[in-house]
């Protein structure tokens, strides 16, 4: 399993909903959550390594030591609320951070992995991550939560950096 790079255009597809939570699926969210710790990262969608369904991993900053993961499977944005800038990067955009726009709170809806349906209220740092890999799900890369002006600087420096 390997993290796929922008301009990567398996980064840009539409993911497919979660059908079935089997083994395969366990095993498949317990090795992104290695990975994304391996790399220091906060959040993993499927995508970022090749799979094109609709699920992420990331950390759990409810728990205090962030010793703890989630698995958010098959997620539904179902409310919002307010509007934050986030400095943000992305495991698919190495080296690069820049602020976007998110909701400052939101309502996620999802299953876990053991099928039971789960949901969130987060906010903060919690709540620009689900928001984060929720949208990797949907092909978007967090330059597009940028204003025009701000993500044609940004396209510019990481299209010279990844040819
Ligand atoms: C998404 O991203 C996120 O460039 C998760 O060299 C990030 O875990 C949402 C990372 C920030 C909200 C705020 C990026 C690690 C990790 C890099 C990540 C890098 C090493 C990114
Ligand atoms: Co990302």
């Amino acid at each position: 399993m390997e993290i796929k790079i922008y301009p990567d255009p398996i980064l840009l597809e539409n993911c497919k909903d979660v059908v079935n939570i089997d083994e395969g699926l366990v095993s498949t969210a317990k090795e992104m959550i290695n990975i994304m710790r391996s790399v220091d990262g906060i959040g993993l969608a499927a995508p970022q390594v090749g799979i094109l369904q609709r699920f992420f991993v990331c950390i759990d900053f409810a728990n205090e030591n962030r010793e703890d993961s989630l698995v958010l499977i098959n997620p539904k944005i179902t409310e919002m609320e307010g509007r934050t800038e986030s400095k943000e990067g992305c495991l698919s955009i190495p080296g690069f951070y820049e602020y976007v726009y998110r909701y400052e709170k939101i309502q996620i809806d999802a299953l876990d992995l053991d099928g039971n349906e789960v949901i969130y209220h987060p906010d903060g740092l919690q709540s620009v991550v689900f928001q984060h890999e929720n949208d990797h799900l949907d092909g978007i890369l967090f330059p597009e939560r940028m204003s025009q002006i701000k993500k044609d600087i940004f396209m510019k420096k990481i299209n010279k950096e990844f040819k």
